[in-house]
């Protein structure tokens, strides 16, 4: 006997997604989502390459001046929301430091950043951990919850640590991967959501956005940040201490995130050139995921389950994403000609690993036309754990939603040929 087509596993278990708001009521998604490569609907992409008045960007030096901010501009009115400013009073205070940290291996500090005006506060904590070893300025890792910055030996196994969830045990696994970061001579710094934008639809406002003059006493505005802008401010500003730390070359910082920290990273690195790489793990949708692409979680799902997370505006395309007048390959193109590494995993159906690799394909012409080699296919995903590409750079792991050490090494490799 055949199932009905509402079980069938070809539709993922998905027919009532039960999604969860921190709080603490449930939320009823009627709409399943397709994890169905043939029932993909036909959809068409804005071109990056082409100005809001119908001219080709036909050089780099048109994309840097025109289409570039054009971009930029569409993120912010219709997915993620206009970014809080950059503070002019503010100071970063090292809390405490060990300089003996890991066995005498590396210098960890714990530094806060505290604002001074338009409101008093302490907007953002921090770890991080640079190697002993090194001979020169060193370079940065950088992310929103890599690792539990309470623990004495951090262990960077972000997937399972979010907030929210139980905190598991730590693996022998993810310490040997912060030793070999440190090894390659990288420095690894961890953000926490906690002073910044706590992970919640009542509370992401009660931090940084409060503090540099958000009222939050009214709802937010249309095009008001959510919480995903609000941790890419936070990144940027981590980078700000970087560049007042001698030891540290501000001018090679990576921006890593895994999931929906993989989301912030890739926005952070559009609206902030300074960094150098971005690398997004599994970072799904509303990251390097296809939104039109009607496969694994969608603007409804997620805002839905999430509605923190983006500008309200973004909502409004809830089953509606053909008239979005954007999409995530032009986030791609955003940070263009910086390298770029975007990672899957196989049996991550909802992240779209299919989306997230068009939509590298899709960034490709703004690479070219900056100069730099693109992804070097157009069609085919490569073979399970084969990285492809040179500055587009793409692999897609075997196994599930997570950030492993295999992907590590991949990154790794990347960053430090
Ligand atoms: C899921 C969400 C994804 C992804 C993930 C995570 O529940 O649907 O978009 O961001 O959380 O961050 O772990």
């Amino acid at each position: 006997m055949s199932l009905p087509q509402f079980l069938s596993p070809r539709w993922g278990l998905l027919l009532l997604w039960v999604g969860w708001l921190a709080s603490g009521h449930l939320t009823l998604v009627t709409r399943a989502a397709n994890q169905d490569e043939s029932k993909v609907r036909p959809y068409r992409l804005p071109d990056p390459l082409r100005l809001e008045d119908g001219r080709a960007v036909t050089n780099a030096q048109q994309w840097i001046q025109e289409r570039r901010s054009q971009v930029l501009r569409l993120f912010e009115d219709h997915v993620y929301g206009r970014p809080l400013p950059t503070p002019t009073a503010r100071r970063f205070l090292v809390v405490r430091e060990d300089p003996q940290a890991l066995g005498g291996r590396a210098i960890r500090q714990d530094v806060q950043l505290e604002i001074l005006q338009p409101r008093a506060g302490i907007a953002l904590d921090f770890t991080i951990f640079l190697p002993r070893s090194a001979t020169g300025a060193i370079p940065m890792l950088v992310g929103l919850h890599l690792f539990d910055t309470a623990a004495p030996e951090p262990r960077p196994a972000v997937g399972r640590r979010l907030p929210g969830q139980p905190t598991p045990d730590p693996t022998p696994a993810g310490k040997a991967t912060l030793e070999a970061i440190l090894n390659r001579g990288f420095g690894l710094a961890s953000l926490n959501l906690g002073y910044l934008a706590p992970d919640s639809p009542t509370e992401y406002r009660r931090g940084a956005a409060y503090l540099m003059g958000i009222d939050t006493n009214r709802p937010p505005e249309p095009t008001e940040t959510g919480a995903l802008g609000i941790w890419a401010w936070g990144l940027s500003r981590a980078l700000d201490y970087f560049e007042t730390v001698p030891e540290i070359d501000a001018h090679r910082v990576a921006v890593i995130g895994h999931s929906r920290m993989g989301k912030a990273a890739l926005w952070a690195s559009a609206q902030d050139p300074r960094f150098a790489w971005t690398i997004a793990n599994n970072s799904g949708c509303g990251g390097a995921a296809l939104s039109k692409r009607d496969y694994g979680e969608t603007v409804e799902i997620i805002t839905r389950a999430f509605p923190h997370w983006f500008a309200p505006h973004f909502r409004t395309y809830a089953g509606h994403e053909d008239q979005l007048p954007v999409d995530q390959h032009q986030l791609i193109a955003l940070l263009a000609p910086r390298p770029v590494y975007v990672g899957s995993a196989a049996e991550d159906h909802w992240a779209d690993p299919q989306g997230e690799f068009l939509a590298l394909v899709h960034a490709e012409p703004v690479f070219h036309l900056l100069g730099t080699p693109g992804l070097g296919t157009t069609s085919a995903q490569p073979q399970l754990d084969q990285p492809l590409g040179a500055t587009l750079r793409y692999h897609r792991r075997a196994g599930q939603h997570d950030l492993t050490d295999v992907d590590w090494e991949h990154y790794l490799r990347f960053l430090s040929p």
